[in-house]
């Protein structure tokens, strides 16, 4: 479905009043409103197209009604989103789950939607019908070189697959590693790694990025082969300058600095990607912001400043994306909730007064150091996020206008009940 201008209009009529009052009492006291309006209204979060239809977990899944039983559809629920949010245009593609059979009729959809193709994502986590080997023991890192060329041979047509819709990116995430101590030669298993990227990197458009996200276990629980950011970076750096190491959120030891393993991968110019969700014990893959919201600002806090710093533009410079699960909630209000969860932290991140923390740093002044970042995180910046989204035509609030005009309902009519969207 699409949705009507007029919905939207009607919606934001209704909360209009309340709206201004409370952007106006906001906005007296930003002194670079225009500019942080402005950041606002170019940043967009790519939605991946595994996250619209019910996740489950190795328990089951309860699929909900009414998913998207192809591309187009998951084009048109992405659509949806935009249309609401206008911060989701970008969608990133998972192969082979979302193989486009016309990629030019599949381009011309999602231009009229506004949505762009964000990194495509290669899949050497399971077996396909009709593949030759089997992934059971590993792909890039496997001991057997045909196993290996199999797995480099998909990420090419991967790479292929998104040079028909305009991608510039290939995210490479392995389930690669092994259950067992003496299982795995870990320094053979890197070099049959690095070697397979290099292959895979070969292949690699000019203007294209390659992103190597890491994880620190599961599927696998004694040690996975990419595991952590050191060795993503040791393997972007042997790559080349197109290889970046990609964080997910939700793909590290509990209580690990995030936020300094991003400022860190920044100042080497090697961070590429990103990858939002929420955790409270491990890759929960729970909506961002929903646990850690203070986590999340202050690695927008870190992103910020790293990118200020190199000049890069915060909109383009980093490949942005959600990569959550949703088991309970209808998936499209959770990502609803996610994009604004992460412009929330972005445009209270955008609130510090950076020359202040500079000073307060440079002093020692620990206390000051700490008012600061703070009073932004402290600060309701949702009148801003809103004011943002209402300049570019979206929703003054998304979620309320998705389930007041039952858009569910609407999908479910059209779609069916019994629909189960293709991917995890
Ligand atoms: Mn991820």
């Amino acid at each position: 479905m699409i949705l009507n201008k007029q919905v939207v209009d009607q919606h934001n009529n209704q909360l209009l009043d309340k709206h201004k009052r409370n952007f106006t009492h906001l906005s007296s006291d930003i002194t670079h409103l225009d500019y942080i309006l402005e950041k606002l209204q170019q940043f967009q979060i790519a939605i991946p197209s595994w996250a619209l239809g019910t996740g489950g977990t190795r328990f089951g899944r309860f699929s909900g009604a009414g998913e998207p039983g192809n591309l187009e559809q998951k084009l048109e629920d992405v659509g949806l989103l935009h249309a609401l949010n206008k911060s989701s245009g970008a969608i990133s593609l998972h192969i082979p789950w979302d193989i486009p059979t016309d990629a030019d009729k599949i381009k011309q959809l999602a231009g009229s939607l506004g949505i762009a193709f964000d990194a495509v994502n290669s899949n050497t986590f399971q077996d396909q019908p009709h593949q030759a080997y089997s992934y059971k023991h590993g792909s890039l890192h496997h001991v057997d070189p045909r196993v290996r060329k199999q797995a480099v041979d998909h990420n090419i047509e991967v790479i292929n697959y998104g040079k028909s819709l305009g991608s510039k990116a290939l995210t490479v995430w392995l389930a690669d590693g092994s259950s067992f101590p003496g299982q795995l030669n870990f320094r053979e298993a890197f070099q049959n790694t690095l070697a397979s990227l290099q292959e895979i990197y070969h292949h690699l458009p000019e203007d294209w990025k390659l992103f190597v996200e890491y994880k620190a276990f599961e599927p696998h629980f004694y040690s996975t082969t990419i595991g952590d950011w050191g060795q993503s970076l040791l393997l972007a750096n042997k790559l080349g300058p197109k290889a970046y190491t990609l964080v997910d959120l939700g793909h590290h030891l509990p209580n690990a600095n995030i936020e300094q393993i991003v400022s860190l991968l920044l100042m080497e110019k090697k961070l590429g990607g990103f990858h939002f969700n929420d955790s409270k014990y491990a890759d929960d893959d729970l909506t961002a912001g929903s646990i850690k919201p203070y986590q999340l600002f202050l690695i927008f806090n870190e992103l910020i400043d790293g990118m200020d710093l190199h000049g890069m533009d915060h909109a383009s410079g980093l490949g942005w994306m959600i990569d959550a699960s949703h088991n309970l909630k209808d998936p499209l209000i959770d990502l609803l909730q996610s994009v604004e969860a992460i412009k929330i932290a972005y445009a209270q991140a955008l609130l510090v007064d950076r020359e202040a923390l500079k000073k307060a740093q440079q002093s020692n002044d620990i206390v000051k150091a700490q008012e600061l970042l703070q009073d932004a995180f402290r600060t309701d910046v949702r009148a801003l996020v809103a004011e943002a989204r209402l300049r570019m035509g979206g929703a003054i609030d998304p979620v309320q206008l998705f389930q007041e005009n039952e858009i569910r309902s609407q999908l479910i009519a059209e779609r069916g009940v019994n629909t189960v969207a293709t991917g995890l």
